[in-house]
C-alpha cells in the first residue's frame, strides 16, 4: 500500500529533534546576550562607584599628621611623626567615609568593605541602585612608589569594587608625602 499524505512517525520524531535543535540555539543565544547585558551594566556601575571612591580619595590628605593645607611641615619630617602602617585607619570620632581626613582612613574599609548602598546613600544616590555592590580600600605603605625608604614617603590605595555576580574590578592610586 502506497502512502498518499501525511508524515510518517519517523519523519515526525525527526522533524520535533530539528526544532528542539534550534530551539536550543536561540535560548543559548538570548541567555548569552542577557548575560552580557547584565555584565556590561554591572561594570557601569561599578565605574560610576569608583570613580566616586577615588574623587573623594584625592581630596585627602597623606596622613592625619599632615598640614591640613599641604605643604610643610610634612610628618615624619620637620613635623610630628606619620601614622604608623600598623595604625592605618581613621582617627577619634571619624567615623564613615565622609568623615575621613585621611588617605590611610579608608584603610577601614579593607577587612569590612563598604556597602554600595551606604556609599550612594552618603553621596546622595538612589541606594537601591548600588544595593548588592561592595568597595574594599586597603592602604599600605608604598615608599618605593618615589624611590624612597621608610615608611613615611608613600602610601597605596588599593580599591576593588565587588559586583553582585562577585566579579571585582581593581583600581590603585599612590600619595606621596608632600
Ligand atoms: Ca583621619
Ligand atoms: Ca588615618
Amino acid at each position: 500500500m502506497r502512502r498518499t499524505e501525511g508524515f510518517t512517525l519517523i519523519e515526525l520524531v525527526a522533524g520535533i529533534v530539528l526544532v528542539a535543535a534550534a530551539l536550543l540555539v536561540i535560548i543559548t543565544f538570548t541567555r548569552n546576550q542577557a548575560s552580557r547585558q547584565t555584565s556590561i551594566i554591572y561594570q557601569i556601575h561599578a565605574s560610576e562607584l569608583a570613580g566616586a571612591m577615588i574623587h573623594r580619595a584625592q581630596a585627602l590628605r597623606f596622613d592625619e599628621e599632615s598640614n591640613e593645607l599641604g605643604g610643610e611641615p610634612f610628618c615624619g619630617d620637620t613635623g610630628p611623626a606619620c601614622t604608623a602602617p600598623a595604625s592605618y585607619g581613621s582617627e577619634g570620632s571619624e567615623n564613615g567615609v565622609l568623615t575621613f581626613n585621611d588617605i590611610d582612613d579608608l584603610n577601614e574599609y579593607c577587612d569590612n568593605p563598604l556597602s554600595g548602598s551606604d556609599f550612594a546613600l552618603a553621596l546622595g544616590l538612589d541606594p537601591t541602585v548600588y544595593g548588592n555592590y561592595q568597595l574594599k580600600t586597603c592602604v599600605t605603605s608604598a615608599p618605593g612608589f618615589v624611590g624612597a625608604a621608610g615608611d613615611d614617603a608613600a602610601k597605596r590605595l588599593d580599591l576593588t569594587v565587588i559586583l553582585p555576580n562577585s566579579q571585582t574590578i581593581a583600581f590603585r592610586g599612590y600619595w606621596s608625602n608632600y
